[in-house]
Parts: C-alpha cells; sequence; structure tokens
C-alpha cells in the first residue's frame, strides 16, 4: 500500500498501521475528502469538481484509474457516485462500514454507495420528500450489485418491530427469487437482469421499512425457447433440473440432464464459474417461503413439452413465462404489501437492463436500449439543466419507431427508412448512399444511440412486438386445473374484444409511466463503469472507460459543477479542520464559526475573488487554493509532531 496515513491516524487514533489493515479498509482510515487530498497523487482525487485539469477526458479517466488501482471504485462529482466494476469481492461493505456511513454528512468521509443511501434516506426522513436512486451505466457495469447493497444498507437499521423485520426479509429475499427467473448468463454479464425493476421501499414516520411494491419492466421472454451462443436461458431452470430433488423431477417429468433439453443447451454452456445452480436453488426455494408462497405454489410449470408445433410450442412457452413471471411479481407484491394504511415515505430503487449489442440484435435490445435512452434523457435534463438544449438537439427521437407497422417485417422496415431517412442518426439499406450499402443488409436498420452505434435485425420484429398468444391456448390455459395458470390467464381476458396495445406501445407507455413516477421523487444518481469486456478484475481498459464516460455524459455533468465553486463545506467543519493555520483560530476560536474561518481566509491570504462566504458554509471557486490549504495543513502537522517529539 502506498497511500501515507501516518498523519491520519495521529488524528484518527485508529493505531493500526497500515499494513495491518485489511484490503478496503484503508477507505475509512481518513477522514474524507480533505483527509485524502494530500494523498491526491497516488489516490487521485475523491471528487472529480477538485481535479484541476476538469475539461480533459483523459484527466478524468485517469483519475478512474488510480483510484481503481487501489481498490477505490467510488469517486464523486459533486452528489452524482461514480462506480467502476471491480469484477472481485472488496471487503468494504460489512457491518462496520454500514456503522461507519450512517448519519454522516456525504463529503465526510470517501466516496461510497452507502453514503449515497444515507443520504436519501436521511433527505427523505427530514424533508418528508419522496427519493429515488437512479442507477445506469451499460449491460454487466454493476447497476444490481449496487442496487442490492442499497437494500442491503436500508434493511440493516435497526428496529425491534417484528413486522418490520418481517417487512425487511421479504424485501431483501425477493432479490434471489426475481433473480433466478428474470436473470440469464449473456455473453456480457453472468448474471444480467433480462427485466427493468422498479421497487418502491416504504417507510413510516419513524424511517422503519414498513413495505414495498415492485414494478417490472419487459421481461426478454424469447431467451424461454432461444439462446444465442455462449448463453443460457435463465438461471431458474438450470436451479431446478440440478437442486430440485428426484420427486418434484419426477412429478414434472424431468431427467436431471441439462444437456438433454434444447431450451436449456443451445448457447453450449450450461455451467457457469463460480455459480452452483443446485445450491442456489435451495436460497431461491428458500427465499420463497420467506415471501410466503405455498408448497404448490413453488415452480410449478415447465415449459419443456415437445408435443406442440414447434412454432405453437415456443408462443406458447415464451406467453406462459412471461405471464408466470408477472404472477411472481404480484404474489411478492402480496407479501411485501405494506400492513398499515398510515401515510408513508418512499425510497425508490430503479435498477433496469443496461444498454447493450449483440452480434445479433432484434426488438428486445431494442427495446431495451431504448429504456436505457430514456433514462439518460431523464439524468440529463434534471442533472444538467443548462445544457439541455444542446442534448435535446443532439438526441434520438426514438419513439418514432415504436409505432406498430403492418403486415411484414419488410414493410416495417421501408415505413421507417421514409420516416427517418433523413435523420442523421437512422440508417437503413434503402437509405444508405453506396459506400454504405455495402455494410448494411437490407434486413437491418442502425440506430446512432447515445451510448453507441446498433445494427437492428427486423427479422421477428412485428412478431415480437405483436406478440399475440393463440386464443385457442388462451382459451386451453384458462381452463387448467393448475390454480397458477387459471390466474395467469384470466377469462375475463378471453371475454374483452379490445385488441390489446403491442408489445412496443405497451413498453413505452409503462416506461412513460415511470419517468413520471421518478421525476415526482429527489433524485441520487450512480452511474456504473465497466473497466473491461471481459469480466475480470484489475484490468482497467482506458478506451472501454474512455467511451463510457463521453457517452454518460459525465465531463458535461463535472463542467456544469465546475462552473461554480468547487468546494462548499460548513463553517464548522472547514474551521475544525484548518484552524492551527492561523494564530487567531488555534488551537481553538472563541466564537462563531463563520467569524473564524474569515480570520483563517484573511490570514491565508485568500483573493477575493477566491472564495465567497455563505450562510452556512465557505465556497471556494478553485481546487488550487484548497490544495494549497491542505500542504500548508500537511507542513504544519509535520511541524507541530516534531515538536512534541522534541519535547520527550
Ligand atoms: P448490471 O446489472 O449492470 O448488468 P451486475 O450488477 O449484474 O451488472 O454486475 C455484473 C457482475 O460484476 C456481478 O455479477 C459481480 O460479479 C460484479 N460486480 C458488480 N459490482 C460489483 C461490486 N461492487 N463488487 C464486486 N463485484 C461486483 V445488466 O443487468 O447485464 O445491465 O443487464
Ligand atoms: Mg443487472
Amino acid at each position: 500500500m502506498i497511500i501515507d496515513y501516518s498523519l491520519m491516524i495521529i488524528e484518527t487514533g485508529s493505531g493500526k498501521s497500515d499494513s495491518d489493515k485489511e484490503e478496503g479498509e484503508h477507505f475509512t482510515s481518513s477522514l474524507g475528502m480533505e483527509a485524502a487530498l494530500h494523498a491526491r497523487d497516488q489516490v487521485g482525487v475523491q471528487d472529480f469538481v477538485l481535479l484541476e485539469e476538469y475539461k480533459s477526458v483523459t484527466a478524468f479517466v485517469g483519475n478512474l484509474k488510480k483510484r481503481f488501482v487501489e481498490n477505490l471504485i467510488y469517486t464523486y462529482i459533486g452528489p452524482v457516485l461514480i462506480s467502476v466494476n471491480p469484477y472481485k469481492a472488496l471487503n468494504i461493505y460489512n457491518e462496520k462500514m454500514i456503522q461507519t456511513y450512517r448519519n454522516v454528512n456525504l463529503y465526510e468521509l470517501p466516496p461510497h454507495i452507502f453514503a449515497i443511501a444515507d443520504a436519501a434516506y436521511r433527505a427523505m426522513r427530514s424533508e418528508y420528500h419522496d427519493q429515488c436512486v437512479l442507477i445506469s451505466g451499460e449491460s454487466g457495469a454493476g447497476k444490481t450489485e449496487a442496487s442490492k447493497k442499497i437494500l442491503h444498507y436500508i434493511a440493516a437499521h435497526s428496529s425491534h418491530s417484528s413486522e418490520v423485520g418481517r417487512v425487511k426479509d421479504r424485501l431483501l429475499q425477493s432479490n434471489p427469487v426475481l433473480e433466478a427467473f428474470g436473470n440469464a448468463k449473456t455473453i456480457r454479464n453472468d448474471n444480467s437482469s433480462r427485466f427493468g425493476k422498479y421497487m418502491d421501499i416504504q417507510f413510516d414516520f419513524k424511517g422503519a421499512p414498513v413495505g414495498g411494491v415492485i414494478l417490472n419492466y419487459l421481461l426478454e421472454k424469447s431467451r424461454v425457447v432461444h439462446q444465442s451462443p455462449r448463453e443460457r436461458n435463465f438461471h431458474i431452470f438450470y436451479q431446478l433440473v440440478r437442486g430440485a430433488n428426484d420427486d418434484i423431477l419426477q412429478a414434472l417429468q424431468l431427467d436431471r440432464d441439462v444437456e438433454m433439453y434444447n431450451y436449456l443447451n443451445q448457447g453450449g454452456s450450461t455451467v457457469l464459474d463460480g455459480i452452483d445452480d443446485a445450491a442456489d436453488w435451495r436460497t431461491v426455494t428458500d427465499a420463497l417461503t420467506v415471501c410466503s408462497f405455498t408448497e404448490e405454489e413453488k415452480q410449478v410449470s415447465s415449459p419443456l413439452s415437445r408435443d406442440q408445433s414447434m412454432y405453437a410450442r415456443d408462443a406458447f412457452a415464451k406467453g406462459v413465462y412471461e405471464r408466470l413471471f408477472m404472477w411472481l411479481v404480484s404474489k411478492i407484491n402480496t407479501s411485501l404489501a405494506s400492513r398499515t394504511s398510515k401515510k408513508k415515505m418512499v425510497l425508490g430503487l430503479l435498477d433496469i437492463y443496461g444498454f447493450e449489442i449483440f452480434e445479433l440484435n432484434s426488438f428486445e435490445q431494442f427495446c431495451i436500449n431504448y429504456c436505457n435512452e430514456k433514462l439518460q434523457q431523464l439524468f440529463i435534463t434534471l442533472t444538467l439543466k443548462s445544457e439541455q438544449e444542446e442534448y435535446l438537439k443532439e438526441g434520438i427521437e426514438d419513439e418514432e419507431c415504436l409505432r406498430p407497422g403492418n403486415a411484414t417485417d419488410g414493410s416495417f422496415l421501408e415505413k421507417l427508412s421514409v420516416k427517418l431517412g433523413g435523420h442523421p442518426h437512422f440508417l437503413s439499406y434503402t437509405t444508405a448512399n453506396v459506400q454504405d450499402k455495402r455494410h448494411i443488409a437490407r434486413d437491418e436498420f442502425r440506430l446512432l444511440h447515445y451510448a453507441g452505434e446498433v445494427t437492428y435485425n427486423v427479422k421477428g420484429f412485428l412478431d415480437k412486438n405483436n406478440d399475440t398468444l393463440f386464443r385457442d391456448i388462451k382459451e386451453a390455459m384458462s381452463q387448467s386445473k393448475n390454480l397458477i395458470l387459471q390466474a395467469c390467464f384470466p377469462e375475463s381476458e378471453l371475454a374483452s374484444k379490445k385488441r390489446p396495445d403491442t408489445a412496443g406501445t405497451q413498453f413505452r407507455t409503462s416506461l412513460l409511466q415511470l419517468m413520471d413516477i421518478l421525476l415526482s421523487k429527489q433524485p441520487s444518481y450512480i452511474r456504473c463503469i465497466k473497466p473491461n469486456d471481459d469480466k475480470k478484475p484489475h484490468i482497467f481498459e482506458e478506451q472501454i472507460v474512455r467511451h463510457q464516460v463521453k457517452y454518460l455524459g459525465l465531463m458535461e455533468n463535472l463542467r456544469v459543477r465546475r462552473a461554480g465553486f468547487a468546494y462548499r463545506r460548513e463553517y464548522e467543519l472547514f474551521l475544525e479542520r484548518y484552524k492551527s493555520l492561523c494564530p487567531q483560530t488555534w488551537p481553538r476560536f472563541n466564537g462563531p464559526a463563520k467569524e473564524g474561518v474569515h480570520q483563517l481566509c484573511q490570514h491565508l491570504n485568500y483573493g477575493e475573488d477566491d472564495y465567497k462566504m455563505g450562510k452556512t458554509k465557505i465556497f471556494i471557486r478553485l481546487p488550487k487554493v484548497l490544495f494549497a490549504t491542505e500542504d500548508a495543513l500537511q507542513l504544519r502537522k509535520h511541524e507541530l509532531a516534531a515538536s512534541i517529539q522534541a519535547r520527550f
């Protein structure tokens, strides 16, 4: 470890030498942003507002890298948390850390996801304002892990009521259940979320969790019948076949050999490093018990029968699985439902499927990427208001593409080309010039998304969009003896003559509703970054990170933040830290902290333009002023330490 924290150890009195410390522990041995200032050459700055070359992407990425190699995966841009996926377990989420971050202001400790969770939680309680934490980043960047850390932090709140205990257990246990049914291995992520999830955690006026509501967004159901090379079906199938006891398998007429099933073996990689499907099966069934599922309700059907014609069979399997998933969510919601009718405060967590580009991109990627585009738009609208115009001008009006076409995939593409032909971010064979025609097939179109260019193949688009399950299959299901299937296919649906909305339209409507939900809350942001494409620890690919920093709009975010004052701090905290630098304030200042800070600044010869005095805080415009003060402090500490030593 190269960081010299000896001075900090005097200050915190921890008495532990660096070599005694576990990985990640040096993280909290400091006093926060200021404490790491003097070590900035080794560990970079903890808040990008302190970056001297704040307009340079290279400097930005360099700072992330410096920190990444020291296992410091979190960095702020003001209140926004940047998180770089370490792809290895760090010892920074333990009980001690939870206690460390409890009730401490955001900047007083090194950046951490717990600090964001704590700030949102406290803002909710003190201002009675509903909160939401928006987690974004591409596939594999760490969104789901981040959302679990936040839930974990919130659930760790002590409370003696058994009702709160019940709710906390259920909130936590809903995760393994939904992940088993809604996550799968893709080439981008071994535990990729194949559905979008928004979860409200409800609190009573004392701040104890009393309930929850989960909204789910478009499950990638095509995975049930088809998986690309090196991918898998949803985890639950492998867990069932490998983990369930013989009786269950017999009852379902299933064999224990995963490789036998075409629905499960297409990807050619049914075994995953570090994942024990059989053990996960037990975790999931235990979790189902906590979420009060009955014995009969536990996984219930298997879409593995082979006696229908291929197409009908596939449509059937997808339809059953999707409805089963929705049923599962509604069951979990029932189990999470709050038992009190009193007014509640809410903290929402949004964890969607990240932006993704595959070899072959279809309707599912189109919807997923659209969803990410929407969230990025929201981030811009909310955080970069002054830059909004420029972004909107650059933005893509994807919504156009979601209008259902009719007849065939081909005529849909034609329509698309006519409508969007002139758009600089759209390309298809008919709209391409001679040069580009060589790079795009007749059944493809290309969109320039905020995060990159994606070529979509229209084959199957309309089918997936229309998403019709044959009426007679629905009828048969609604007559099923299996109560869950009956519930999944209500007879009332058959009675209705109204043509259901297309999948695309439904998705768009639900996303617009989600945006309304988010806009009504006070947002916090976690921006996740993936350091490499190989899911490997210790590898920081600058080009890959650079690309994400750019498209996530982090440079603009920083610029807006820096346009004003780089650093702001309460008078009390500022004075406490730097009081030894001025005879009038050392060893203590007798008077209001604001006056003390004023004298301190005079003594340090701060220029009139360098800082402003607010009601409760000092604002410093440029980091270099702060750095100079910090360097002076380190010098002063050495002097003090030396004079103490001389005395003994
Ligand atoms: P995602 O949610 O952003 O992708 P995950 O949260 O599933 O990504 O993270 C992918 C993998 O990275 C995890 O399974 C962990 O192995 C590792 N990982 C992520 N965050 C951490 C962390 N803080 N500490 C240690 N390992 C981590 V997707 O759902 O595919 O968009 O659709
Ligand atoms: Mg995820």
